[in-house]
């Protein structure tokens, strides 16, 4: 069936996107390749961090396309599914991730892939990964540290990591996803939802994106979609945006404030009061932490600058984990990162006040030395 998104003879003005659908067709032949030399055994798709759109619809892709060479993958997280919109999503579509726990049992496994994630977070797996091969790691974000595997496919000018598992599916299923197929439809959903929550609603999209939804569009549930991407705030979400704008403090158009302590299953919060903070009139880049569980701090940065790449803003500030040798965080190029600081020791403190507020005073200082101001307290 001929693709309307290629170009046919005599139709010239849609001749830009062919060099885009040339090079899809090598990438997806070259995981294809990798799928086939590793048929009937199986995958663990490994989720570091914490479970969005973008990773979850992902996952789900590799899973499909995997399906096909004959291998059963597994996705499996670390944290429990916590943004609203997040849990609708995994519960309207009956999703199936793998919450990791002590007795996961991750034998008979001996290959994972890394879907959209930095990997700036070790998992308590590390020993288990280490037996095991990386096959592939598809992703938009800038790496942290050099990776090896079998399938590369890093493209940090693609808005969402489901647009690039879009493209694979194109060469896959070049007729379109099947909408009368209950997984066609599932995957078509999540895939959109995916690439819309991580291109802001297709403002930061890049062409990839656009075509990746014209060709998802056909199969995916509109209402369902609707009713994922409308869940609203959670009372505990709401009272972190409300700590937050309490808490905030305004360099010129830096915006500078904290959550306070977080549970693991709310600290989705995190970015989300970020966001918020964003939408004031005067701010373009907003920093936004908590301590999640006691022990890690947590943060987000949001920014429309031109002039702000959070990837390079976080590594500047927060610098290295000596012990791990990667970043504390990192970002996109465009306008959102996210770092992680472990307590460690001094979680032990059971004064938790004084805790908060030297964690507080650390971030705020490498935050000020970061945009160039004097620390005035
Ligand atoms: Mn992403």
């Amino acid at each position: 069936m001929a693709d309307p998104l290629i170009d046919t003879p005599g139709e010239p003005r849609l001749r830009a996107v062919k060099p885009e659908v040339t090079e899809t067709a090598s990438r997806w032949s070259e995981l294809a390749t990798v799928l086939e030399s590793n048929r009937d055994k199986k995958l663990l798709v490994v989720l570091v961090g914490y479970p969005d759109p973008d990773n979850i619809g992902s996952g789900l892709a590799l899973q499909l396309l995997a399906r096909d060479f004959g291998i059963e993958t597994n996705i499996l997280s670390f944290h429990e599914v916590s943004h609203q919109e997040n849990r609708a999503l995994v519960k309207q579509l009956e999703l199936d991730i793998w919450l990791y726990d002590e007795r996961t049992d991750l034998s008979g496994y001996d290959m994972y892939a890394l879907v959209d994630t930095q990997r700036s977070e070790s998992t308590p797996i590390e020993d288990d990964l280490a037996k095991m091969r990386l096959v592939a790691v598809v992703d938009h974000h800038k790496r942290l540290n050099d990776i090896e595997a079998d399938f590369i496919d890093v493209r940090e000018d693609a808005g969402s990591t489901c647009g690039i598992f879009a493209e694979y599916l194109r060469e896959a299923f070049p007729d379109g996803l099947n909408p009368n197929e209950p997984e066609h439809e599932k995957l078509a959903t999540a895939l959109m939802h995916g690439v819309r929550s991580d291109t802001h609603l297709y403002l930061e999209a890049c062409q990839l994106d656009f075509i990746a939804s014209a060709y998802l569009w056909p199969a995916v549930d509109q209402a369902l979609l609707r009713k994922i991407s409308a869940q609203s705030l959670s009372p505990a979400v709401m009272d972190m945006i409300q700590s937050a704008l309490e808490r905030r403090r305004v360099y010129d158009n830096f915006l500078f404030s904290d959550v306070g302590f977080v549970r693991k299953e709310n600290r989705d919060g995190i970015p989300q009061a970020a966001d918020f903070l964003l939408t004031r009139s005067g701010i373009d880049t907003v920093l936004v932490f908590g301590v999640v569980d006691g022990r890690t701090i947590d943060g987000s940065l949001r920014t429309r600058s031109d002039t702000v790449n959070p990837d390079a803003f976080l590594k500047k500030a927060f610098g290295i984990d000596e012990e791990r040798g990667s970043h504390y965080g990192g970002g996109n190029v465009r306008d959102k990162g996210a770092f992680q600081i472990p307590i460690g020791f001094l979680a032990q403190h059971n004064d938790r006040e004084q805790l908060y507020r030297l964690a507080c005073e650390i971030i705020h200082e490498k935050f000020l030395e970061a945009i160039g101001q004097e620390s005035t307290t």
